[in-house]
C-alpha cells in the first residue's frame, strides 16, 4: 500500500481517549439517585433538564488538571495518539468557543482552555491529538438531538448552523493540526448533513481523519462497540474504543476495573488482528485522573515499551484463525511474533507456510535456538527454545525471522 496520510493510524496500534466534561462532577450521581448506565450519560439518563444541569460549571473548578502530566504518561504508556471529548452530548465546550457561552472559559470558575492546553503539551511531547464531537447529539442545545426522547419539532439544521459547524470550524482553525475527529453517533443526520461535516472538515484540514462514526457510510475508519474486537479479518482500517472499567466518564462508583494482563492480552489481539486500541481514562472533577486506571496502565506500558518492536508498525495476521491457547501472532514484513501469555519451556508453532531463518527474543534481542522439523508429509513445525530464566515468565514476545 501507498502511503497516504492515513499511514500514522494504520501504525499507530494504541492511543489514549479521555472521557471528560461536566459530568465528572457527578461522578454517577444526582440528588442522591445513582446511574446504573456509563457515567457521562448522566444527564439522558436521570432526566436533567438543561437549566438545572448547566449549574454545574458554576463547579467546575479543576485545579488538579495537568495535561502535561496526561500526556507525558500517555507516551510512556507507547500510546501514538490521543482522543479528547471537546464536546461530549451534554453540550458543554472544553474550549474557549466563541459561538456558544456554554464552555469552560466563560461559565466556569477555572476559566481556561482545556482543549488548547491539550494541544499544547501534544506539541511539547510531539503526540497526535484528536478531537471527540459529539455532532448529532447535544442536551443543551433546544434544537440538538436527544436520545430516546421527542425530537419532533426541533430544527436541527439551526443547530448545526449555529453550533455544529462553527465549533467544528473552531476546533479545526485555532488549535493547530487536528490529527482525526472522533464524530460519534449521527442519529438523525442525514447523509447530505454529514457529507457537510466531512467537506467542512477536510476543507480546512485535509490531512484529518474522519472517524466512522460519523455514519452514513462516510467515515474513514471502522469504529467498533466498547472492547468488540471483529471476529471476521476486515480489510481496512479499525479501532476498538474501550473503556477500562464500565463507564467513559468518571464514576465514583465503579470499581470493575479489568487487570493490565487482560488489558495486554486484549491489545495484542487487537492488533494482530489489524486494529488499533483506543484505550479509555475518566479524570475527576479535580482533574486527578484515577489511580486505578494509572495503576492498569503503567503495567500496560512495560509491556508496550519491552515488546514496541512486536505492536507499532504491525499489520493483521492472515492467519489469525491461528488460534493459540498460550498466545497470540503478529506480523511485520518478514517477521512474525509471538506474544507468549503462558509459562512454558519451548514455543512450538505448526504449519508456518515460511522457512524460518532466526528467532530472537524481542525484549533483549538475544538469538534464540530453535529447530525445525516436519511432522507428516506437507507439515511443518518449528520450536523456540525459550531461555531458562523465562521458564515460569509470561507475557513477552519471540520474533521469528522468515525467508524473504
Ligand atoms: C458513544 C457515547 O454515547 C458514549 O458516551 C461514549 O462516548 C462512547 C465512546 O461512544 O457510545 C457508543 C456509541 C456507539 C456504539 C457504542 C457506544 N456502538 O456503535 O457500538
Amino acid at each position: 500500500m501507498q502511503d497516504t496520510k492515513q499511514q500514522w493510524f494504520k501504525e499507530a496500534k494504541f492511543g489514549l481517549f479521555i472521557h471528560w466534561g461536566l459530568y465528572a462532577l457527578l461522578a454517577g450521581e444526582y440528588n442522591g439517585k445513582k446511574t446504573d448506565r456509563i457515567a457521562e450519560w448522566i444527564m439522558n439518563d436521570l432526566d436533567i433538564p438543561a437549566e438545572e444541569y448547566e449549574k454545574l460549571a458554576a463547579q467546575f473548578n479543576p485545579v488538579e488538571f495537568d495535561a502535561d502530566g496526561i500526556v507525558r504518561k500517555a507516551k510512556e504508556w507507547g500510546m501514538k495518539y490521543i482522543v479528547f471529548t471537546s464536546k461530549h452530548h451534554e453540550g458543554f465546550a472544553m474550549w474557549d468557543s466563541k459561538c456558544s457561552d456554554y464552555n469552560v472559559v466563560k461559565a466556569t470558575p477555572y476559566g481556561r482552555d482545556i482543549v488548547r492546553q491539550f494541544r499544547e503539551a501534544c506539541d511539547r511531547h510531539g503526540m497526535k491529538l484528536g478531537f471527540y464531537y459529539s455532532q448529532a447529539q447535544d442536551w443543551h442545545d433546544p434544537d440538538g438531538y436527544m436520545h430516546r426522547k421527542d425530537n419532533s419539532g426541533k430544527n436541527y439544521r439551526a443547530y448545526l448552523e449555529r453550533k455544529c459547524f462553527p465549533q467544528l470550524r473552531e476546533l479545526l482553525t485555532e488549535y493547530g493540526e487536528v490529527a482525526l475527529i472522533w464524530f460519534d453517533t449521527p442519529m438523525g443526520t442525514t447523509r447530505e448533513e454529514s457529507q457537510e461535516m466531512v467537506d467542512l472538515v477536510k476543507r480546512l484540514q485535509p490531512n484529518c481523519i474522519v472517524s466512522g462514526r460519523i455514519g452514513n457510510g462516510l467515515g474513514e475508519y471502522m469504529t467498533t462497540g466498547d472492547n468488540f474486537i471483529p471476529r471476521l479479518p476486515y480489510e481496512g482500517d479499525w479501532e476498538v474504543p474501550a473503556t477500562l472499567n464500565d463507564t467513559w466518564g468518571f464514576n465514583k462508583d465503579d470499581h470493575n476495573w479489568k487487570d493490565a494482563e487482560e488489558i495486554i492480552h486484549l491489545l495484542v489481539k487487537i492488533n494482530s488482528r489489524g486494529g488499533n486500541y483506543l484505550l479509555n481514562i475518566g479524570p475527576e472533577a479535580s482533574g486527578h485522573v484515577p489511580e486505578e486506571s494509572i495503576k492498569i496502565l503503567d503495567e500496560v506500558g512495560k509491556y508496550v515499551n519491552e515488546n514496541e518492536e512486536a505492536i507499532f508498525g504491525t499489520k493483521r495476521v492472515g492467519i489469525y484463525a491461528y488460534e493459540l491457547d498460550w498466545g497470540m501472532l503478529t506480523r511485520k514484513d518478514h517477521k512474525l511474533y509471538v506474544h507468549v501469555f503462558k509459562p512454558r519451556r519451548r514455543v512450538e508453532l505448526l504449519n508456518i507456510g515460511n522457512r524460518i531463518t532466526g528467532a530472537y527474543l524481542v525484549a533483549d534481542k538475544r538469538p534464540l535456538e530453535f529447530e525445525t522439523g516436519a511432522t507428516c508429509e506437507g507439515c511443518s513445525s518449528i520450536e523456540v527454545e525459550v531461555p531458562e530464566e523465562y521458564f515460569d515468565r509470561k507475557n513477552y514476545s519471540i520474533c521469528l525471522e522468515m525467508e524473504e
